[in-house]
């Protein structure tokens, strides 16, 4: 059941994109998630993002550890290099990858237990690192794949399907990557795909880590009243910062919002964001500022979602390491391989 292939017919008037692709060619296998799970809808805008960003399916490498979340990309990007890491270990396996070959686009799909539980010192050093990736955490505050129990970001007070209250203080993924130094930090909901997709967009085209923290319901598990990751708890205590449009290429930049409420964000791309500020005072650079709102907001009971943090120009792994600009797996066994007396000189030097 967990391999069932899409049919390959579409409607003939589908819109294509600049590549001639129409959203189905972003489509992977029929999901098998529960009918209702917020990670499908996740997938939905994952699917929409690359059929608007008209990326080569080919170029991205889509890299996943275990769970409902990690299951995902299988049903998006069926043409892409994919893999289903161990539980915990999709940032390090996703780290070695982009060392190896640097012209990839790296998609990091993960679950709050897979990052904030078994994995969470894989996710803060990739974060730390700067990793040049988007990593999308599918946070339902449950391990819905082994039947809901509390996750480590389930916030302390909420309850059970049984009615068992959470004693555990919750981990803020979004609060660690701010503090870890990643470049570009969003959260998301899964039921807003206005505000996700053009997030999406943004993440794959920054350079850097970029962390999507993603509220996604479970429907099995985790939404009923007293749960704080239910889909009416999100629509009732979402707080948006603002709401992005992503322009590529060369365009002019063209917004109908009132002058003073859109900035500009390059990206180092050439695309750009348009940010439209649903909160005046509220600065994407900085970050010390994105960490005392979070803070602030969640004591006020708020869900904060929007993009939290944006870094301009921010140096990723590869720059930080000075590696070479040519794949490792384009490079012939010359530069590879520089002889023994390449070795001896090294050698020399560490006497
Ligand atoms: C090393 C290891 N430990 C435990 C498990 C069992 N296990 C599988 S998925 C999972 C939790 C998944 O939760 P999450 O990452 O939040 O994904 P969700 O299913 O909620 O989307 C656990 C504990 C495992 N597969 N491997
Ligand atoms: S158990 Fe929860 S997370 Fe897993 S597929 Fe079902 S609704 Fe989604
Ligand atoms: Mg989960």
């Amino acid at each position: 059941m967990t391999y069932l292939a899409k049919p390959k017919f579409h409607h003939p008037s589908l819109p294509v994109n600049a590549l001639g692709f129409t959203h189905r060619d972003y489509e992977g296998k029929i999901s098998t998630l529960c009918a209702g799970c917020g990670h499908d809808s996740i997938t939905a805008s994952i699917v929409q993002a690359c059929f608007e960003l008209s990326i080569q399916p080919h170029r991205v490498a889509k890299i996943s550890g275990i769970g409902c979340s990690s299951k995902t990309p299988d049903y998006f990007l069926g043409n892409s290099h994919g893999l289903n890491t161990v539980h915990g270990r999709m940032p390090s396996v996703l780290t070695g990858a982009n060392l190896a070959n640097r012209d990839l686009l790296y998609l990091g799909v993960s679950g709050d237990g897979d990052s904030a539980s078994i994995g969470f010192g894989q996710f803060a050093h990739g974060m730390r690192r700067g990793v040049n990736m988007l990593y999308i955490v599918e946070n339902n505050g449950v391990y819905g794949l082994t039947k809901g129990q509390f996750s480590a970001t389930a916030d302390r007070g909420s309850k059970s399907k049984r009615g068992q209250r959470n004693e555990d203080s919750p981990i803020d993924l979004v609060a660690m990557a701010l503090q870890l130094g990643a470049s570009f930090v969003a959260r998301s909901f899964s039921g807003d795909k206005d505000q996700l997709v053009p997030l999406i967009k943004a993440g794959i085209a920054h350079k850097g880590a970029a962390l999507i923290d993603c509220i996604s319901p479970c429907v099995a598990f985790n939404n009923h009243a007293g749960s704080t990751r239910s889909f009416d708890y999100v629509r009732e205590h979402n707080e948006a910062l603002n709401r992005l449009d992503v322009i590529t290429g060369r365009a002019p930049i063209k917004v109908d919002y009132a002058p003073g409420t859109v900035e500009i964000v390059e990206q180092h791309d050439g695309s750009s964001i348009a940010l439209r500020k649903l909160k005046q005072d509220y600065d994407v650079h900085d970050r010390h500022a994105a960490i005392t709102h979070l803070l602030t907001s969640q004591a006020a009971g708020e869900i904060v979602t929007g993009l939290l943090y944006a870094e301009e120009g921010a140096q990723d792994l590869h720059d930080a390491m000075n590696t070479v600009e040519t794949p490792l797996n384009a490079l012939g066994e010359a530069e590879l391989c520089p002889g023994t007396s390449a070795l001896n000189k090294i050698n020399a030097g560490l006497r």
